[in-house]
């Protein structure tokens, strides 16, 4: 059994986090996309939310599920799922910098290998800071969303 963690913060998850895994989902039997919580972060969704609108988005995709992913090392919450990959998507020169350290040392604390798929190039623009920063001055996102994100967005303005 092929399992990979496509971990992340999702918050919220947008169209370059599901063209990556739906990709991954292609590549391996299982992925388990790992929601985050750091509680030293502010989030602009909770966990619960952010948990609903991936599972709602993926749940098309076979072979793939969501989960929090606790607050201990991902290192370790893969080797408790026994995933030996995580799949992330690289934007730039600038998210490889960012991501290799963090490669090597979840590769030194229990083995498990990072491999990078690089965005689609329509995407490579899009991070959850920047739709959540348009959204909150009034900007269209919807095309760079999912709809249970999109929903999201326009409950809470409504209330
Ligand atoms: N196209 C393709 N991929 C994208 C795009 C895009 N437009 N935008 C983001 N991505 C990729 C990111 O590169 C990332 O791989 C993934 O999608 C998730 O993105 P985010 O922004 O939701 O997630 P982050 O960067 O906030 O997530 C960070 C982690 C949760 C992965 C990291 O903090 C972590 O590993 N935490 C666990 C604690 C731990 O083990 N720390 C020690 C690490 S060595």
């Amino acid at each position: 059994m092929r399992r990979a963690v496509c971990p992340g913060s999702y918050d919220p998850l947008h169209n370059g986090h599901v063209e990556i895994i739906a990709r991954a989902a292609s590549m391996y039997d299982e992925v388990i996309v790992a929601v985050s919580t750091n509680y030293a972060k502010k989030y602009r969704f909770d966990l619960q939310t952010r948990l609903q609108m991936a599972t709602q988005t993926l749940s098309y995709l076979r072979g793939v599920t969501v989960e929090p992913m606790g607050e201990g090392l991902l290192a370790e919450f893969c080797r408790s799922r026994g995933a030996n990959v995580i799949l992330k998507g690289l934007r730039t020169t600038q998210d490889y910098h960012y991501e290799l350290p963090m490669a090597h040392m979840n590769r030194h604390l229990t083995g498990v290998e990072t491999i990078f798929l690089p965005a689609e190039s329509s995407y490579t623009h899009l991070s959850s800071t920047l739709l959540k920063e348009v959204a909150a001055l009034g900007g269209d996102i919807s095309e760079f969303v999912p709809k249970a994100v999109l929903e999201r967005f326009r409950q809470e303005k409504d209330q």
